[in-house]
């Protein structure tokens, strides 16, 4: 029997609907469900950032406020040197910031190659909030921050400078992720409400090309949030997470029924397969609404802040390469 376009939509239609009730079912009981409110972030430095996130949750307010007013502590602090004011420049010696910011609904608002704004992770917000595009760049998203009532500012602090004066002396042409450039801050919160929401916010890879975006503000890479599920961030070289897009791995892997620390686990061995990892790090950290957190990183040295039931813990992440 001949079956035309109208009976092969009706037919697909049909399955699509009976495969996917376990799944909204799933998806359901997921939103109800009272996960217990928790905030985790990535390195050390997501300890204070945390615990200002932290008081937002306790005092109510949305999970979304909660990330964005935890990593603008990490922005807003000159020894954190891969994030907002204090952060390493590029090449040339201009700091550029990318951040993006997401809600379980999967609203989203992001900023790339922005200079001159201290808190770009306030301004994606704006860019979710106020306009009708996900992500604005460089000239274009400075523009809109003023018009917005951010202030310019210069973001390069002489410790910085003397580290790039340093870089450049060394004739070094290329970036690397080592100890002293691994700080993106990437949060995840769940309110009191069970909403998620989730915020990563990087002046990217020091001495990077000048123009380069890295993962954090690019939604799915760097970030990924869903109210059915959970939410992953990622941090470590952005071209390694962007080819196997990271974050929407992880999270789309926790929906199939992987915890968290295995979720990141599998995105981290997907990377380490096809890629080149001299002396890369990666480190992807993800929560579900199952009250679960886990991280797993490429190398030794990623940590975690975790706040939950009141107390920040600073957790160590497995890794694959023992070297
Ligand atoms: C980037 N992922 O721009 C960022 C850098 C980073 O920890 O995470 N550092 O590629």
């Amino acid at each position: 029997m001949k079956s035309n376009r109208r009976d092969f939509l009706k037919k697909s239609a049909l399955s699509t609907a009976a495969l996917s009730i376990p799944t909204v079912l799933a998806a359901e009981t997921a939103r109800r469900m009272p996960a217990k409110p928790v905030v985790v972030s990535t390195w050390n430095h997501g300890m204070p950032a945390n615990k200002e996130a932290w008081d937002y949750i306790i005092n109510d307010r949305t999970a979304l406020d909660a990330i964005e007013a935890g990593v603008k502590i990490s922005e807003a602090d000159p020894r954190v040197s891969s994030v907002g004011y204090g952060g390493f420049p590029d090449r040339d010696g201009k700091v550029s910031l990318d951040a993006c910011i997401m809600t379980g609904e999967g609203d989203c608002g992001s900023v790339s190659f922005l200079q001159h704004i201290k808190h770009p992770i306030s301004v994606a917000r704006k860019v979710m909030e106020e306009t009708e595009h996900i992500m604005l760049s460089g000239e274009g998203a400075l523009q809109f921050a003023l018009k917005q009532g951010f202030q310019m500012e210069n973001l390069l602090t002489e410790e910085a400078k003397k580290r790039w004066e340093i870089w450049k002396a060394k004739g070094n042409p290329r970036s690397i992720i080592n100890g002293d450039n691994h700080d993106t801050i990437g949060m995840l919160a769940i309110d009191r409400q069970n909403r998620i929401a989730g915020a990563c916010t990087t002046s990217g890879l020091a001495w990077k090309m000048h123009g380069r975006v890295g993962d954090s503000p690019i939604i799915g890479a760097g970030l990924y949030v869903d109210d059915e599920v959970g939410g992953a961030v990622a941090t470590g070289v952005g071209e390694a997470v962007i080819k196997v897009v990271g974050s929407f791995l992880v999270v789309e892997l926790m929906r199939q029924g992987f915890s968290p620390e295995e979720a990141c686990a599998e995105a981290i061995e997907r990377i380490a397969k096809k890629q080149n990892i001299d002396g890369m790090q990666v480190g992807f950290l993800a929560i579900n609404k199952s009250n679960q957190h886990g991280a797993f990183a490429l190398r030794k040295g990623f940590q975690y802040a975790l706040t939950i039931d009141n107390e920040t813990y600073l957790k160590d992440s497995k890794y694959l390469i023992e070297e």
